[in-house]
């Protein structure tokens, strides 16, 4: 079974970064450690949060990982807590980084065209240089502009998603995939192009509804499915589906939580829907 850590905060409630990814990458039969970078009473878009940044844990924790020859299949970054953790995730990488791994980074820091509440206007460099290092990155449109520097359009055309992936390539990194594209109002989806020129697409129909928490469902998914061995294309395709199963079971469930997509219920369908791509492989 192949083992990946991933380095993000612990929201208690909320249902996003680790409290999304563990039950996500477990359930898709791979091993997920986890290395905390903050722990938040919830995440940051509700009114009332406390934040205990634990960069001073970092260090130790791969310390004792390292005397322990402790080695991962892959290394997956979210929400990191300050511009500073940035350049400590750059050093994990560095320590733990092996031939064969995989490193994919999402570069959690804005949407809708703004950056989160926590982070000033210093972090989207940082988290650039994050990036440089990676094997993989997914941000979203807005991450990626602030990430590149481009104005953040709400409508465009496939040249401008185009120039924002070759923009990301430019970063370093060996493969970009923007998530949240649409270019015409019925689709949603994502684009990736990688060094060699090799690109992908996948649209699905758009949902009018949008939950916190999905770039987080969509980064676990895609990070479980490389994992078990699934081209890019398929795992893209895979981690698109999940999500969109599990913003419709909110959209229908009579109960839904305002602040995060029910992916609980989804799990037996995703984990069906890996069965069937690796049936194929
Ligand atoms: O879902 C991304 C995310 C993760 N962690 C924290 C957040 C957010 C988005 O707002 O606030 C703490």
């Amino acid at each position: 079974m192949k083992r990946i850590v991933t380095l993000q905060d612990i929201s208690c409630v909320g249902r996003c970064s680790i409290t999304v990814a563990l039950p996500v990458i477990s359930a898709m039969g791979v091993e997920c450690g986890i290395l905390p970078t903050a722990v938040l009473s919830t995440h940051t878009m509700f009114q009332n949060f406390t934040c205990r940044d634990l960069s001073d844990e970092i260090e130790p924790i791969a310390d004792a990982w390292e005397k322990e020859k402790l080695s991962f299949d892959g290394i997956y970054t979210g929400y990191l807590a300050s511009a500073e953790q940035c350049c400590q995730v750059e050093d994990f990488f560095e320590r733990f980084r092996t031939e064969d791994g995989t490193i994919l980074v999402d570069p959690v820091m804005a949407d809708n065209g703004k950056l989160y509440p926590a982070f000033g206007s210093d972090f989207p460099s940082k988290m650039a240089q994050v990036c440089s290092r990676a094997d993989i990155i997914v941000p979203n449109i807005t991450e990626a502009c602030f990430l590149t520097e481009t104005e953040y359009r709400t409508e465009y055309d496939e040249s401008y998603v185009r120039s924002l992936l070759e923009k990301l390539l430019k970063l370093g990194c060996r493969t970009a995939v923007l998530t949240g594209v649409s270019c015409d109002p019925d689709h949603l989806g994502v684009a990736s192009l990688d060094r060699s020129g090799e690109s992908f697409s996948y649209f699905t129909h758009r949902c009018p509804q949008c939950y916190h928490g999905t770039g987080d469902l969509y980064a676990s998914t895609l990070m479980g499915g490389l994992m078990r061995g699934l081209g890019l294309g398929e795992a893209l395709a895979l981690a698109a589906d999940f999500v969109v199963a599990c913003i419709e079971a909110t959209a229908e469930a009579p109960d839904a939580r305002w602040y995060g997509a029910e992916f609980e219920s989804q799990i037996p369908k995703l984990c069906a829907m890996l069965e069937m791509k690796l049936k194929k492989l």
